[in-house]
C-alpha cells in the first residue's frame, strides 16, 4: 500500500472525515487505491445497521431522511447519509436541491452526507454504493442511511445494500400501483406512504395493504406507515419500526443469514464484473468485425458468434488459468 493510502486508512480510523470523503471519491472512481482501504479496514466493517431509502422522485425521501437524520442524532447515534443518485451529475438539480435542504442537519459532528452519482465505478453505482458504505461503517458510523431513486429498472437493488428496505410513496399519480409494477414492494421491509396530508392518502395506504397482503418477510409482516415528513409527523414511529424490523432479524436468527445472501449476491456481481473484463478485455476489434460479418452474412447466429468469441478469448495463450 502506498503511503498516501496508508494515511487514508490511518486517518478513516483516526475519524478524519476528508480521509472518509477522499477514500469514496476513489472508490467511485473505481480507482485500485480505493479497493486497498477497503481491504486494509475490512476487519472494522459489519457493525453498521444499513437502511435504503427507495421510492418514486419526489415521494419525500429526502425529506424523511432529514428526519431521521435529526432523530438519530438526538439518540446519540452517530449517522451516515449516501444520496444516490444515478442521473447525470451535470443534470442533477433534484441532487444540488438535497444538499442544500440538508445543509441544517449535515453540520451536525455525528453526521456525514454524501452524494455519489458517478458511473465510473468498478461493477457500477451498485458496487461503489455498497463499498461506500462499508466506509462509513469502518468510520464508525453506527446508522447508515441509503437514498436512491427507485424507478423501474433502478441501477441500484436496495436490497443488495440495506438491511432494512423502506419503500417510500406518496398518494399522488398512483404511486402504490407503479411501485408493485416495479417490484418495489417486493423488496419492501416498511412502506412509508408520505404525504398523508394529500387528498387520498387513507385510500391509498388501504390500497397498498391490499397490494401488500399482508406480505411476510421471514415472519415480518410488512407495515404501511402515515407520515407527513415535511411537518415530522410520524417519522419517530418509522425509525422505531426500523430498529423493531433489527430487533426481529436478529431474534428470529435470520440476521447472519440475510446479510450473509446480500454478501453473496455482491460478491456474485462483482465477480461477473471480472468475468466480463476478463473475457472481453481479450478481445481484438477485429475479432468482433468478424464475429458481426458471421452473423451479418448469416454463417452465424448471435448466440454461436458470441460463444465463439469467449471461447477465443479464452484460448488466447498467455492467461493465467484460474486468474479470478
Ligand atoms: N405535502 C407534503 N409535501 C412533502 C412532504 N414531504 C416532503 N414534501 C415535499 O415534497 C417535495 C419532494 O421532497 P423530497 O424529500 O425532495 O423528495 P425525494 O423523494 O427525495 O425526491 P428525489 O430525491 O428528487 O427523488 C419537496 O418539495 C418536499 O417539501 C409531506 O409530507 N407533505
Ligand atoms: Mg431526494
Amino acid at each position: 500500500m502506498g503511503g498516501g493510502t496508508a494515511k487514508l486508512v490511518d486517518g478513516i480510523r483516526g475519524g478524519d472525515r476528508v480521509s472518509l470523503a477522499r477514500s469514496i471519491t476513489l472508490i467511485e472512481n473505481g480507482d485500485p487505491r480505493g479497493e486497498a482501504i477497503l481491504a486494509a479496514l475490512s476487519s472494522r466493517t459489519g457493525r453498521a445497521l444499513r437502511v435504503g431509502l427507495t421510492g418514486p422522485p419526489g415521494a419525500g425521501k429526502s425529506t424523511l431522511v432529514r428526519c431521521l437524520v435529526r432523530l438519530l442524532t438526538e439518540g446519540g447515534h452517530k449517522v451516515g447519509v449516501l444520496a444516490v443518485d444515478p442521473s447525470s451529475p451535470f443534470t442533477g438539480g433534484a441532487l444540488l436541491g438535497d444538499r442544500v435542504r440538508m445543509t441544517s442537519v449535515a453540520l451536525h459532528p455525528n453526521v456525514f452526507i454524501r452524494s455519489m452519482a458517478s458511473r465510473g465505478a468498478l461493477g457500477g453505482l451498485a458496487v461503489a454504493a455498497a463499498a461506500a458504505a462499508d466506509l462509513l461503517d469502518a468510520f464508525g458510523r453506527d446508522v447508515i442511511l441509503i437514498e436512491t431513486v427507485g424507478v423501474g429498472q433502478s441501477e441500484v437493488d436496495i436490497a443488495d445494500v440495506a438491511d432494512t428496505a423502506l419503500v417510500v410513496l406518496s398518494p399522488e399519480s398512483g404511486d402504490g400501483i407503479q411501485a408493485m409494477k416495479a417490484g418495489l414492494l417486493e423488496i419492501a421491509s416498511v412502506v412509508v406512504l408520505n404525504k398523508a396530508d394529500r387528498p387520498g392518502a387513507d385510500r391509498a395506504s388501504i390500497d397498498i395493504e391490499q397490494m401488500l397482503a399482508l406480505r411476510q418477510e421471514n415472519g415480518w409482516t410488512v407495515p404501511v406507515l402515515l407520515t407527513v415528513a415535511e411537518r415530522d409527523e410520524g417519522t419517530d414511529e418509522v425509525l422505531k419500526t426500523v430498529f423493531q424490523h433489527r430487533d426481529h432479524l436478529v431474534a428470529e436468527g435470520t440476521w447472519d443469514r440475510q446479510r450473509r445472501a446480500k454478501i453473496r449476491r455482491r460478491i456474485r456481481l462483482a465477480a461477473e464484473h471480472r468475468f466480463r473484463i476478463a473475457v472481453l478485455g481479450r478481445l481484438a476489434r477485429q475479432d468482433w468485425d468478424e464475429a458481426v460479418e458471421e452473423v451479418a452474412t448469416g454463417r452465424a447466429t448471435v448466440a454461436q458468434a458470441a460463444a465463439d468469441l469467449v471461447s477465443h478469448a479464452g484460448a488466447v495463450p498467455g492467461v493465467e488459468e484460474g486468474t479470478p
